[in-house]
């Protein structure tokens, strides 16, 4: 019972931690203007990460005990994000910088979780080799760090570029020809097939907004300012799909495999 109603109340806690600093900005005298759609976009999807997050917090006690990390999961990739997205916007309304760096240390944290619940939803079904795992998380790595350097000008614009295309090219072949895509098309049943048939099409469109992103600021030879406001609104919206509509994806499968075992 204690536990019960501590588990109840820990989101409430974590919610007030991410609301604090919150308030503590809009204190320093940095406000947002009521033309700034980029900074308003940034405070809009800080909102939805936030209410994101105590929804999958809260929905671990209704979901089988096996589902729960995934949930828990989905939860922690919507809480790291909010807290970027928070400074984010803070950097965009008092600086007009785009805070490109920023998105890649959310990254570095959010992308390899994403990537985690791939094995775990297959692990709620059967038993999965943890070679599974390390694929992903060897693709994830190459794309972001090769994608870093060419963003921070260590190395080329285009080298980098390619050896980031190479490491997510690596995580698509696993979850649609690999051993991953095998597992999940002999032993899953239907809604989890489902809901791993959908993460694959995220991960395929969603996640190519990207690269396009590099691409047009880095490769096409325009000038990166013009294209900040677009770029980092598309970006913004894109998070919407990757972090949240991916989570209630796994949320969905999590409930109706849930419901399907306990009648
Ligand atoms: C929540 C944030 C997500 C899902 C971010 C995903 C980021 C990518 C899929 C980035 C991909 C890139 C490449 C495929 C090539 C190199 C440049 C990157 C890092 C932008």
């Amino acid at each position: 019972m204690k536990m019960r109603s501590l588990l109840t109340k820990s989101p409430l806690l974590i919610l007030a931690a991410l609301i604090l600093p919150s308030q503590a900005q809009a204190s320093s005298g940095v406000v947002l203007q009521p033309n700034d759609f980029v900074g308003m976009s940034f405070w809009l999807i800080s909102m939805a990460l936030v209410a994101s997050t105590a929804f999958f917090f809260l929905e671990t006690q209704r979901v089988a005990g096996k589902w729960k990390t995934s949930l828990t999961v989905s939860g922690l990739v919507t809480l790291v994000a909010a807290v970027h997205y928070f400074y984010m916007r803070e950097v965009w309304v008092t600086t007009g910088q785009t805070p490109t760096v920023y998105r890649y240390i959310d990254w570095l944290i959010t992308v390899p979780l994403l990537m985690v619940e791939f094995f775990l939803i297959l692990s709620a079904i059967t038993k999965v080799p943890v070679g599974v795992f390390w694929r992903l998380m060897l693709g994830t790595l190459v794309m972001l760090v090769g994608g870093y350097l060419g963003e921070a000008h260590y190395v080329a614009a285009l080298p980098a570029f390619i050896v980031g295309m190479l490491g997510w090219a690596y995580i698509l072949f696993e979850i649609f020809f690999g051993e991953a895509s095998k597992i999940n098309a002999q032993k899953a049943p239907p809604a989890v097939q489902s809901a791993f048939n959908l993460m694959r099409l995220i991960v395929t469109f969603g996640w190519a907004i990207y690269p396009i992103g590099y691409f047009v600021g880095y490769l096409t030879g325009a000038n990166p300012e013009d294209s900040m406001k677009g770029l980092n609104i598309v970006y913004n919206l894109a998070d919407v799909l990757n972090k949240i509509a991916f989570g209630v994806i796994i949320w969905a499968a999590a409930v109706s495999e849930t419901e399907a075992h306990s009648k």
